[in-house]
């Protein structure tokens, strides 16, 4: 269905509605014909050709569930049992004045970049001052209520089939998030998680945080110029031409760059305020699924590299 929509030439933002099994999605796909030259190529790849780059919160976990937010790997860590009024209060302040700066429209990237790496450092450091504690991590993350989206099963089961490696990039909470893997029995031998990591004293006391820091506006692997890991190096897969990519936000656009592949395939899932940034990730992903809780064009997008791999 997906290849059949696809077919349809005429540039345009208005949403396609797409059947995938049970569920329907609506996609905006504004160069058609890019999309389709994209999975033409994937497809002639086939998986072997192929890796998967995403985004953690909210791209592999949903935005939403039943009307409430899902936490995010911060706000996990921030449900953290031990922290006291102050520090709830100190978290909440953090949030409020620095994601207005993360998202306002009217900053350049430069301009957002000290606050931006402010917010990180204050945040770790006062979770350091709370004495955060490894041995409550499990249980802070089985209690927080975070849902992956529909379909993750069959996803993650697909990429391990078909020896597809996934890296998961992420300025969030790397240890969150490998509990949050380990929560939903998930563990792909092909599975990295590139994130910012806790440090623990020989107590099991967190006392700092992996380096470098992994913010909104260095989440790509060209911004460690000290570090020559590249994507492709991290996922131990130096042969993959063919890039998946999996975000939500313009940022996570950028997460390839500084590995050497030659095809990005962009996904990019609008939670919200359609309205507002429908133009804009119009513009920038080649398929931007909206308000959509499932992996369903992930998922066809591995089959179609499945099939043609094998055609
Ligand atoms: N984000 C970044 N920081 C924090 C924090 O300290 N607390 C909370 N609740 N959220 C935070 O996954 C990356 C996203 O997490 C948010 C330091 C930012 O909005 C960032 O885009």
């Amino acid at each position: 269905h997906l290849l059949e929509q696809t077919c349809r030439d005429e540039p345009s933002e208005l949403p396609v509605v797409c059947q995938f099994g049970d569920t329907k999605c609506r996609l905006v796909m504004k160069n058609r014909r890019r999309v389709l030259e994209k999975l033409q190529s994937l497809m002639r790849g086939g998986p072997d050709a192929l890796e998967v780059i995403t985004d953690f919160d909210h791209t592999l976990s949903k935005f939403s569930e039943n009307g409430r937010r899902v936490p995010s790997s911060h706000g996990i860590m921030e449900s953290y049992p031990d922290l006291s009024a102050e520090d709830h209060k100190y978290f909440r302040e953090l949030y409020t004045k620095y994601y207005a700066i993360e998202i306002c429209p009217d900053m350049s990237d430069e301009e957002k970049l000290p606050h931006m790496i402010e917010w990180w450092t204050r945040s770790h450091d006062r979770m350091v001052l709370a004495g955060f504690q490894k041995s409550v991590l499990a249980q802070t993350v089985d209690v927080s209520g975070v849902a992956l989206r529909d379909g993750w099963h069959q996803f993650f089961d697909r990429l391990e089939e078909l020896g597809i490696p996934c890296l998961i990039f992420s300025a969030g909470i790397g240890d969150i998030i490998q509990e949050i893997l380990v929560h939903f029995d998930i563990r792909g031998k092909l599975i990295r998680v590139v994130s910012n990591f806790m440090l623990y004293n020989e107590k099991g006391v967190l006392r700092g945080f992996s380096e470098p820091l992994i913010h909104t506006f260095n989440k790509r692997f060209s911004a460690f110029a000290s570090s020559e890991a590249s994507a492709n190096d991290l996922v131990g897969a130096t042969d993959r031409r063919h890039v998946l990519l999996m975000g939500d936000t313009m940022g996570d656009l950028r997460m390839s760059e500084g590995c050497n592949a030659d095809l990005v395939l962009t996904v990019g899932y609008l939670n919200d305020r359609v309205q507002d940034r429908l133009s804009g990730y119009a513009d920038k992903f080649d398929i931007v699924c909206l308000e959509d809780p499932s992996l369903c064009v992930p998922l066809a997008v591995i089959e179609a590299a499945a099939t043609g791999g094998t055609a």
